[in-house]
Formats: structure tokens, C-alpha cells, sequence
């Protein structure tokens, strides 16, 4: 057994400095010529309970480390090792430990690792050298061949310590002991899995003598005049070279040039050279000015708009361990899907990843490692950041940010951290980047009063106040007023959803102020899991946690992406294509470039099925220019529906996609839907034990539907619920909208339906019921009205509230069982799902897919996979078409089944596919963290009626 001791050798765990023995924060960088060894790979490693249960023998050279285990290095303990070394916690905003600052509790996982490493043969003998550590959580203490080099803090910030005088040619030692909690846990409460380790690179740099040291690269860009002026600030002198631009100077002295300038539209970067005495280093430079003017944030002289995410690094078998071909994965799904910018949320991220943002373009917002949101409980006392005894550590963590990104021209604002209140501490950072970098913004989301801030931020703003924000009507300090406003966090992506966007996005383009917004979040932090598919909070068996609330990105842990990212996609597209009568309205709405990049095709569709197609040529429209543009003379479409399509694309390979991909999109209809016309000519027929009417036969009894034609149809009967969403589940403290708990409160998941009558026409087979949960008095009169011509059946649903409705309805349609059913046809919205308030992306045309191909995974299973706008369906042997246009989904089990699943492995596939045709359904909203839908996305339940003709297909 092991007691905590009154020895200090412990105590810097829990100790609120940053650390000991770290060299200055510098810019990360790759040398050209100057050695490096990664000392990445397989690691010893001895986990302990406590942070002191073992003393610092193992630090010796000669330690026999032999019976220790391995991890992998970078990498998180807790995702290796099968669950021998501790599992992974998810929390929200909640200190997954007593709230007792800056003590942490004594049952600290802390991992011994070793490493033992020769100097390549190569390794030059003179000169020093640095041993770098990327990232580390939460709390690290190093010895190299026995020596005590200094502890850290600071997980995602990169550390350096000299070792030169320590190194030998051969069997160094290099032990780390990394603590899962610290005083520096406290000001890394992000909204993420708590995951110890060494979890980025170790790296040993060689530092020649007379080698760059640090350097801060300034281009700005003067757009009036077209021209770049570089100056590079060295801490050793030296020249900049800049082959190119025919640039050869002293480092401290500035040079203009003719340049082109780098926007995340076009990113042109110049190859560079600091070169000195002892060493050179690429550089890679951007010119660009960004500046606040006129309340405005603009880049070059133009205002910019984001169309943004925030991105936390995730990777769903490593955690926060990327490497680098996944880290653009994630860049090029960005470009691909029209988003121009990231908010690094919540720390600085690997700084390969801003290579890529430079490279690529994207705007950057960079985050430092900070966010105290679990002082939230005790109403912010004790808040670090309003404690002087901790603002060394945030001014640490401020320039381990800044120093080392600050040569990245894709960042254009430094962001102090995320949810940490208002603190002196905090305004010690703005200040001190404020002076360390005067040629950036300062971004912080938690005060809103803008005291040290240079952009109105929020998060989760609902619409209505956000156009009041547009307006300049929302009041606020005299310097907020001034300043523009962004979204840093709207549009939570959590499940099914985000609904609303295109309703955002039309705000921000309308006012000026309004200058974007990045989507929550880019990916969800599903962990692999040998069970249950992908793991979240709770499946670890932690104490406390958040469940699934982890689980709300854009794309899928797998990095599929979600119909989220398709819906903003198109809601950003950066070229709005609409118009009517045979006239398309080609609008640019990117802020830099014009037109000349890209490609215009039309098609012209009859029922869905393209049967002219040819290129349009569209001029090269400046930014927030229109044209509108003559389509051909409209082919003959007699009887039928006919539509334009007109789609914007890459002209030409870029470095992000190929030629031919599609940018924007655009359907323009040519005439309306064509409705299914029935005549009521067969006359329904009572049989022994059936009647029959058409094709199809009913329960002589119940007048439930039982087949058409050799199709057996278990009865088709009105259906009012879904498997509730994340978003309506809702939050309390958010929105306060949890249609889940309201709609299940008054037992909409359990109609009962009773038989009113069964009554048979001349022309028609009736059916009254009346639909109502248990113990209330609401309910829904529903009369089913059948009629034939001989071959095809019409169904009209007649729906009349009866008694006091006070909420709106889930979804509002029919559902019917089919025992046979796979590949799926249709006309109508597609190809993938859609609902009120999340249906831009979706394209009217011809589709299919197999009913599994419907499914849309969501870790946590909900309602899922509509198809909108439906003309018609053919699946199981039956065609059926809407009247009006309808929307399906269609299942290997129950929404009742869907409902109760926990994880997708819950899910198995029955003998019946479940088919629900719909009329309506309730807009998906935003409120598991923001706002519900809309009030013109609700269902209400109103008097409704809705047809279908159902026929078999031969
Ligand atoms: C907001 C957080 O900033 C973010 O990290 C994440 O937790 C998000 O919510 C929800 O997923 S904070 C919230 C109180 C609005």
C-alpha cells in the first residue's frame, strides 16, 4: 500500500505553474539539413494507481524494464492494451474528479514509459539538441540517462528541453512519467474523452551551431497596390530567400514585391529559405493582411464570410493520435464539401494540420489548450482564469500557442480557449497576444462583452436573435456594437440533424455584421469497440458521464460523411444557382475569386430521367455578381414532369478535388409533379371471410388491407411516431425543448386504434377509426377511404384532432409491413435523407438503393433515412405513388425496435420491412444543443389528407 507523503517530489503535479526545465516556446518547424530521430515506436511502459507509488529508480540507466509491458508511443494508454490499462472517460463539461482546485484525486493513473536510443551513425558530434514533446496529457516529467530535465503541463503544446550535454552515442535513456491529472487537468475541461499518454510525437533535433533558433514570419499584402511586403524577425541573423519573387534579404529588413496574395479560396504560398550560418529552413509564405475595419473582419480588403467547423482532432482506434493522412482526410472532406474554415476547438492541433490549412486554404481560428467549463456548478468560483496565482500557466499555454503557429498564414485569429468564464487571466492573454502579434485577431466565445475580445462570438444564438445581432439592434457594451459577430459553435450536429441551416446561412448572407459560423462539430468521437460497433460515454463504465453527447459531428467516426455535411454542403455552396421559366440566376458568392474556375452544365430530366444535357457558358462573375443566364428551348414533355438541373464544377483538377466534381447545384422546375389519377370504378365486394375491392383484399372483419394482388401487405395504418432523435431528445439547460419527453409524456409512442366502422359503397371500401393513447383524452379521427379502377388501389387518409392538441406530431403518415423487400426505386428526393428543415441537398431525380443502403448510421439509432418530395416508390412488388409527393423510409425492423436501440449492434434485421409513407414529418431542429425547428418546420396537428395508389409491378 502506498500513502501520499508530505515529500515534495510530487508536488509539481499538483502544482497551478506550467512547469520546470522547458526551453522557450518557439515556431515548430522542419529543418532542411539539421538531423532529427523520431523516438516514436514501442515504448515500456508500468502503469501505476498513484502518482507516487514509485519512486524515480527506473529513470537510472541500467533499470531492468524487461517485465514492463509496451505502448505504442504516440499513442493514449488507455485505448491499448485491451482495457489492462484503464479505459477511456467521457465528460462533457463535468471535472470527472471532486472540484477541489489544484488538488487531483490520489487514484491517478500514472504510466511510467521508457525508451532506450542509440545516435544514428551520422548524428553530428558538435552542436546541442532539443528532445521535443508534441503532446503529452496531462502532465509529464522527463529524465534523460538518469538526469531530472523538468515537468510540464499543457497536453496539446509542444515542449522542448535541452539535452545536448545528456546524449551519448549509444543506450540513452529517456523516461517520462506521464500523470492522467494535474493541476493542468483543471484548465483542460473540453467536451471529449479524457485520454492519458504521450499522444503526439517525440522527436530529437540535432541544433547546429549558428542554427535558426526561433522566427516569425510577417507578409501582409496591400491591396490596393497589388503588393507583398515580407519581413522575416529572427533570433539569429541570417537571409531570406524567396527564389520566385527574386527575394534575398537580411532577415529584420522588409522587401515588397508584386505578389499573389493567399486566401483560403486561392492559397498561393511561396517557397521560401531562411538560411543561417548553421542551418536552413524551409519557409512557406502567404501574404495577407487581416484587419477589423468598419466593424468588418477583412482579409486582403475584402470582408469574409466562414463557412465553418470546428474540428477536434479524432480518430476513432487512436484517439487523438492522427497521423498525417488522416489529418487530410479531414482537409480534403472540407474542401470537397464548400467549408472555408476551422476553429481548432478546443487547443492548438497537431501543427501538421495547419501545414495543410496553409496548403489547401482554409481560414483558421486557433485555439489554445484552455477551457475551465466544470466551474460552471459552483457558478464560476474559484474559476481559474480570475486567479492571479494561475495566470502564469494560461500566459504559458498563450505563448506555447502563439510561438509556435504564428508562421501559419491560414490563422487569422488567436482564440483564447473555450467556455472558461471571464477572468483577469484571461485578459493577461489578449493582452499579451495583442503585442506579440498585432497582425491577428483575438478571438474568446465567454465574454460578451468583448472586453478583450475583436469579434462578437457566440454559440447557439437562435435565429431570432441572431438577426437582431444583424441588425445592430441587440444593445450590448459600447465596444461590442462595433464589432462584427460570428457563430463559433451553431448547427450541433448530434444525430439526425442539424436542422435549420439554410435558415443561418440566409441571415449571414443578408447582414453585413454577420460574418458566419462554425458548425459543432466536425466528427464524432465514436471509440472502436469490439461489441458494441462504436463506443461512447457510459460504455466504459465511467461513474459520471455524458453518454452520446460525444457523438455529434458531421462526419462518421469512420469519417463517412453524415447527411449533416451533405445539407451544409449545399447551403455553402459558394454559387447560388435558382431561376424559373427556362432562366438560370448564376450568382458568385465566393468573397475572392470569380468564376473562371469552374464549369457549367444543364440536363433537362422528364420524370426524373435526363434525356437532354449540354454545358452552359456562364462569364467569370466577379464576387456578388449575377447573371442571368437563357436555357434552351424546353424539350416536349407531354403528361410528364420535367425540371433543369444546372451544376457548377471544377473546370480543371485543383489540389483538393478533380475535374468534374460538383461545387453547386441548382433545379429549376420546367412544369409541376403529375398527380396519380384513379377512377373509383370498382365496387368493393364482401366475401366469406375477405372483401375484396380491385386488385387487393381487406379483413372482412377490421377492414385492414391484407394483400394486392400476390403481394401480402400487412395493414397499412396511420403511424405518428418516430425513434426520437438526439435533437428531440433536446437539452433542458439549452433550449428547454425536449419533444421526447413531452411526446412521450402524452403516449404518442403507444397509439391504441379503435374500430369506429367498416362500411362498403357503391364506389369505395371505408374504414373510421379513431387513434389515442392510453389515459388522455386527444386523439386523431382517421378515416381510411380504398377505391379501384379494376387494377390499381387509392388509399386517402382523412385525419381530424379531436380534444385539445397542444403538440405537434412526430411524423404524420401511414405504415405498412411487406415480407419481401430490397432494392428500393423512386422518384423524388434523393439520394440520401431529408427532412423539413435539412432538405437543400436533396436532389429531385431518379434514385435507388437497397433497404439497407437506406439506413443511416447514427451511433446512437434514431429516426433516420427519409427520402422527401416522393413521386413514387417501387419496393416489394409494389409501385406506389403520392398524393401529394410523400416521404418513405423503409426497415429490417420497428421504429419501436429503433427506438429502444442503445448502439447499432442492437439492430436486427426481421422477416418484415417496415415501410412508413409519410405526409409529414416534424422538422429535426437543433435543440440537443440549440434551437428547436422553426415554427414553419412543425407538424401540427391539424385536419390533414393524403392519398396513395398502390399497384404490383409485373
Ligand atoms: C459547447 C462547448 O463549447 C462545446 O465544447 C461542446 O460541448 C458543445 O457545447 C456541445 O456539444 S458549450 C454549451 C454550454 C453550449
Amino acid at each position: 500500500m502506498s500513502f501520499r507523503t508530505t515529500s515534495s517530489a510530487f508536488d509539481y503535479v499538483e502544482d497551478v505553474s506550467p512547469g520546470s526545465g522547458a526551453l522557450p516556446p518557439r515556431a515548430w518547424y522542419a529543418s532542411s539539413d539539421a538531423k532529427a530521430l523520431s523516438l516514436d515506436g514501442a515504448w515500456r511502459f508500468r502503469l501505476s494507481a498513484t502518482a507516487d507509488a514509485e519512486d524515480d529508480s527506473f529513470a537510472e540507466e541500467g533499470y531492468d524494464a524487461a517485465g514492463w509491458a509496451e505502448v505504442t508511443v504516440p499513442g493514449h494508454w488507455v485505448l491499448q492494451g485491451d482495457g489492462a490499462f484503464g479505459l477511456p472517460i467521457y465528460t462533457n463539461h463535468l471535472y470527472p474528479f471532486p472540484v477541489d482546485p489544484p488538488h487531483v484525486p490520489t487514484e491517478n493513473p500514472t504510466g511510467d514509459h521508457l525508451r532506450v536510443f542509440d545516435l544514428p551513425e551520422d548524428w553530428p558530434a558538435d552542436g546541442g539538441a532539443v528532445i521535443r514533446f508534441d503532446g503529452v496529457e496531462s502532465c509529464a516529467r522527463v529524465w534523460l540517462n538518469g538526469t531530472d530535465i523538468g515537468e510540464f503541463k499543457g497536453s496539446r503544446l509542444a515542449h522542448e528541453f535541452a539535452v545536448g550535454h545528456l546524449l551519448k552515442p549509444k543506450g540513452n535513456v529517456l523516461a517520462v512519467r506521464v500523470h492522467q491529472w494535474s493541476a493542468g487537468s483543471y484548465l483542460e475541461d473540453q467536451d471529449q474523452w479524457w485520454l492519458p499518454g504521450i499522444f503526439r510525437e517525440v522527436t530529437l533535433l540535432h541544433r547546429p551551431a549558428g542554427g535558426v533558433l526561433d522566427f516569425f514570419v510577417h507578409a501582409s499584402y496591400d491591396h490596393l497596390t497589388g503588393e507583398g511586403t515580407l519581413r522575416v524577425d529572427s533570433d539569429v541573423d541570417g537571409r531570406v530567400l524567396v527564389p520566385a519573387l527574386d527575394i534575398d534579404v537580411a532577415t529584420g529588413e522588409s522587401v515588397t514585391a508584386l505578389v499573389a496574395p493567399w486566401s483560403a479560396e486561392s492559397p498561393r504560398l511561396y517557397d521560401g529559405e531562411l538560411v543561417t550560418e548553421g542551418e536552413r529552413v524551409p519557409l512557406r509564405i502567404g501574404f495577407r493582411t487581416v484587419v477589423l475595419e468598419d466593424g468588418l473582419i477583412k482579409v486582403n480588403g475584402k470582408a469574409v464570410l466562414f463557412k465553418g467547423v470546428n474540428r477536434h482532432e479524432w480518430h476513432p482506434e487512436k484517439g487523438r493520435t492522427l497521423d498525417l493522412a488522416t489529418m487530410r482526410e479531414d482537409v480534403l472532406l472540407m474542401k470537397r464539401h464548400n467549408i472555408n474554415a476551422v476553429r481548432t476547438s478546443h487547443y492548438p492541433p497537431h501543427p501538421a494540420f495547419l501545414d495543410l490549412c496553409d496548403e489547401y486554404g482554409l481560414w483558421v481560428i486557433d485555439e489554445c489548450d484552455l477551457e475551465t467549463h466544470g466551474f460552471t456548478e459552483q457558478d464560476w468560483r474559484d474559476n481559474p482564469v480570475d486567479d492571479d496565482r494561475w495566470t502564469p500557466a494560461l500566459l504559458d499555454r498563450a505563448a506555447r500557442m502563439v510561438e509556435r503557429d504564428k508562421n501559419h498564414p491560414s490563422i487569422v485569429f488567436w482564440s483564447l480557449g473555450n467556455e472558461a468564464g471571464t477572468g483577469r487571466g484571461l485578459t493577461a492573454m489578449a493582452e499579451w497576444i495583442h503585442g506579440r502579434d498585432p497582425e491577428r485577431l483575438v478571438h474568446y466565445e465567454g465574454d460578451w462583452n468583448c472586453r478583450d475580445t475583436d469579434v462578437y462570438s457566440r454559440m447557439y444564438a437562435f435565429h431570432g436573435e441572431v438577426e437582431q445581432i444583424g441588425k445592430r439592434l441587440d444593445g450590448g457594451t459600447q465596444g461590442r456594437r462595433e464589432l462584427p459577430f460570428i457563430q463559433c459553435e451553431y448547427g450541433h450536429a448530434m444525430g439526425n440533424g442539424p436542422g435549420g441551416l439554410a435558415d443561418y446561412q440566409e441571415l449571414f448572407e443578408k447582414y453585413d455584421r454577420l460574418q458566419g459560423g462554425f458548425i459543432w462539430e466536425w466528427i464524432d468521437h465514436g471509440v472502436q469497440h469490439p461489441e458494441l460497433g462504436y463506443a461512447y460515454g457510459g460504455d466504459f463504465g465511467e461513474e459520471l458521464h455524458d453518454g452520446n453527447f460525444v457523438c455529434d459531428g458531421l462526419i462518421f467516426p469512420d469519417r463517412t460523411p453524415s447527411p449533416g455535411l451533405i445539407e451544409y454542403k449545399k447551403v455553402i455552396e459558394p454559387v447560388r444557382i435558382e431561376g424559373a421559366d427556362g432562366t438560370v440566376r448564376v450568382t458568385n458568392k465566393y468573397d475572392f475569386a470569380d468564376l473562371s474556375q469552374l464549369a457549367f452544365e444543364w440536363s433537362y430530366q422528364v420524370d426524373g430521367e435526363t434525356v437532354e444535357a449540354g454545358t452552359l457558358a456562364v462569364p467569370a462573375l466577379a464576387p456578388g455578381e449575377s447573371a442571368d443566364l437563357k436555357l434552351p428551348e424546353s424539350p416536349a414533355h407531354e403528361g410528364a414532369e420535367a425540371q433543369w438541373t444546372v451544376r457548377a464544377l471544377l473546370a480543371s483538377d485543383t489540389a483538393w478535388a478533380e475535374k468534374g466534381h460538383v461545387v453547386a447545384w441548382g433545379q429549376l422546375p420546367a412544369s409541376s409533379p403529375v398527380r396519380p389519377s384513379v377512377a373509383a370504378t370498382d365496387r368493393p365486394v364482401r366475401g366469406e371471410r375477405l372483401i375484396t375491392l380491385g386488385p387487393a383484399s381487406f379483413d372482412g372483419r377490421t377492414g385492414a388491407l391484407k394483400a394486392i394482388g400476390g403481394v401480402a401487405v400487412e395493414s397499412p395504418r396511420l403511424d405518428v411516431w418516430r425513434a426520437t432523435t438526439d435533437n428531440d431528445e433536446g437539452t433542458e439547460w439549452n433550449s428547454g425543448i425536449q419533444y421526447s419527453a413531452l411526446w412521450r409524456t402524452l403516449g404518442l409512442h403507444r397509439m391504441r386504434h379503435r374500430l369506429g366502422a367498416v362500411e362498403l359503397d357503391e364506389d369505395a371500401l371505408t374504414v373510421r377509426t379513431r387513434v389515442a393513447p392510453a389515459a388522455r383524452e386527444v386523439g386523431l379521427n382517421v378515416v381510411y377511404r380504398w377505391t379501384s379502377d379494376g387494377s390499381r388501389l387509392r388509399l386517402t387518409v382523412s385525419v381530424g384532432p379531436d380534444g385539445e392538441w397542444t403538440q405537434p406530431l412526430p411524423r404524420l403518415g401511414i405504415r405498412l409491413g411487406l415480407s419481401e423487400a430490397d432494392q428500393v426505386r423512386w422518384f423524388g428526393g434523393g439520394p440520401g435523407e431529408a427532412y423539413p428543415d435539412t432538405r437543400k441537398a436533396s436532389m429531385v431525380g431518379r434514385w435507388d438503393a437497397t433497404v439497407d443502403e437506406l439506413q443511416t448510421p447514427y451511433l446512437r439509432p434514431q429516426e433516420n433515412g427519409a427520402r422527401a418530395d416522393v413521386r413514387w416508390v417501387e419496393l416489394g412488388g409494389l409501385r406506389i405513388e403520392g398524393d401529394p409527393e410523400f416521404s418513405f423510409t423503409a426497415r429490417r425492423w420497428t421504429t419501436e425496435q429503433l427506438d429502444a436501440a442503445t448502439h447499432l449492434t442492437d439492430l436486427r434485421a426481421g422477416d418484415t420491412v417496415w415501410v412508413n409513407l409519410d405526409h409529414g414529418h416534424h422538422g429535426v431542429g437543433s435543440q440537443s444543443c440549440g434551437p428547436g425547428p422553426l415554427p414553419q418546420y412543425h407538424l401540427r396537428a391539424e385536419p390533414a389528407a393524403f392519398s396513395f395508389v398502390f399497384s404490383v409491378i409485373d
